[in-house]
């Protein structure tokens, strides 16, 4: 079948929404680190927006910093793909225009860097996953034994991680005298501005002090709150966009009719007009954040947990598990609700009975592998704070630890059948290794209190911490997942 390209676009059936002003006139105002899945279905199609509005200083240049398969993907397709919006009233398409450039960092970091020193660039914006700020989750430092901050440190003028690319960047552009990035973080970390923000004033530091203060005082970090499901393509998803456009797309994206972004509006180098987009800007996004990575997220990394080790393959699959939908709405409703900030005239009983909706749409196969991933780097903000906001409180988090126990027998790398378990994770080996050793549960959880980057130094010396996860780490492995979470009872 032929493929999707700007010399096929106009043999799209008429239903297939496609870009609505010329390509060609796009500037590029916005260079984006981490061209994945989330960041096509989320922040280009606000941006598309904004460019059918007729500005077309925000064209989007994509940096690949691992791979080069969005990069082989996309560029035969001249940076065009289809978003899929899915829910149980069917499918929806539409082709994004807004990714004029594609790199792949290791084959030419100077390209990079030239797109990023670029005269037309004014934003600078993120969606690395949390382990590509090269950070400790438990405090948000830079871990400056990160091999590739070393290499970085060796090598700035060809580095290799996100922050050795900021900082390099801004170099280049404060010793071109050009108007200083506004650097937007899309991830999901807690404050993600101010953490992007930390490990790049202490990389610039390292390298040289008046960097580290040039950036202190002339780099905006606005923070964000970023929201949409989006699933890895898989090649039935493929077969149905190419049923529907008539045209193959070799990386479509998959995602539901939610979406939501909650912006800091601090750019003083300019932005598109995201706010005609549907985007939020205000000064609470920390609120925001907090909510959705408390609320969302953390029910999200219990159901994968639990999920996959009760043998369910996806979220919609589990959340119709005996159980498991009971035990996300008492999470949800209370243990985690009671730490939330307030939210003046935030209808929050509406927001968590919506978070479980979409859960379960039945037309996103969400799989819980796919979330299981990188659970050192997640569980800090979206478990263990707060956990430590109930134990402050005296109060009970027996589904907190019950979700936590679940990462920690996930982790060990067995499912219930004695099975491997194919874990993704920057401290895989390592965490396996601890686990190796621990016959009780009691042992289980002491074997991860020695992973200080994730659970800092209060968790491990509190005794009802560890009692309470050890507890719940004795029920699965007596019960069971399913058994355990179904005997959990009503919410
Ligand atoms: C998911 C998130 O993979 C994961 O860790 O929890 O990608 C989640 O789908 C998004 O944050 C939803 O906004």
């Amino acid at each position: 079948m032929t493929r999707l390209s700007n010399q096929t676009i106009d043999t799209l059936p008429k239903g297939v929404e496609t870009p609505a002003y010329r390509r060609a006139d796009l500037k590029p105002g916005i260079v984006h680190l981490g061209l994945g899945a989330f960041h096509r279905a989320h922040q280009a199609v606000y941006t598309e927006r904004a460019l059918a509005a007729g500005d077309l200083r925000w064209g989007t240049v994509g940096v690949s910093l691992r791979s080069p398969d969005t990069r082989d993907a996309l560029a035969p397709q001249d940076g065009l793909y289809t978003v899929a919006v899915r829910d149980g009233a069917g499918d929806r398409f539409q082709v994004i225009g807004g990714i004029i450039g594609q790199l792949v960092a290791p084959e030419d970091p100077a390209a990079v860097l030239a797109a990023l020193a670029h005269p037309d660039a004014r934003i600078v914006s993120l969606t690395v996953t949390e382990k590509g700020y090269c950070h400790r989750p438990a405090t948000g430092e830079l871990d400056e034994a990160h091999p590739d901050i070393v290499h970085d440190l060796a090598h700035p003028n060809a580095p290799r991680s996100a922050p050795g690319f900021l900082v390099e960047a801004i170099r280049l552009r404060r010793d071109a005298g050009l108007p200083p990035l506004t650097v937007l973080s899309c991830d999901n970390l807690p404050s993600n501005g101010h953490t992007v923000a930390k490990v790049v004033r202490q990389l610039a530091t390292l390298r040289d002090p008046a960097l580290g203060a040039f950036v202190e005082a002339e780099i905006a970090f606005p923070s964000t709150m970023i929201d949409r499901i989006v699933p890895a393509t898989t090649d039935v998803d493929r077969e149905t966009v190419a049923a529907a456009l008539g045209l193959d797309d070799a990386w479509p994206v998959m995602t539901e009719p939610f979406s939501q972004w909650v912006v800091e509006d601090h750019f003083p180098s300019g932005r598109p007009d995201w706010a005609a987009a549907g985007v939020t800007f205000t000064h609470e996004v920390g609120a925001f954040e907090t909510m959705k990575l408390r609320l969302l997220n953390g029910s999200h990394s219990t159901l994968a947990y639990l999920g996959y080790l009760a043998g369910h393959e996806t979220v919609s699959e589990t959340m119709a598990a005996e159980g498991f939908d009971a035990l996300v709405r008492g999470l949800m409703e209370d243990e985690v609700s009671p730490t939330l900030p307030d939210l003046a005239g935030f209808d929050l009983p509406a927001y968590r009975d919506d978070l479980r909706a979409r859960f379960r749409n039945p037309a996103l196969r969400h799989r819980t592998w796919q979330i299981a991933m990188d659970g050192s780097q997640k569980v800090p903000q979206r478990l263990l704070g707060t956990i430590r906001d109930r134990l402050a409180s005296g109060a009970g988090f027996d589904r907190l630890a019950l979700g936590l126990a679940g990462w920690m027998i996930y982790a060990a790398g067995r499912d219930e059948r004695g099975v491997e378990i194919d874990v993704r994770d920057p401290l895989a080996a390592r965490l396996r290794e601890a686990a190796g050793g621990a016959a009780t549960p009691d042992e289980l959880v002491a074997a991860y209190m020695g992973f200080g980057e994730v659970f800092g130094t209060d968790l491990p010396t509190s005794a009802v911490f560890r009692d309470t996860v050890a507890r719940q780490v004795a029920a699965l492995r007596e019960n069971g997942a399913a058994r355990t979470v179904a005997g959990f009872g009503p919410r």
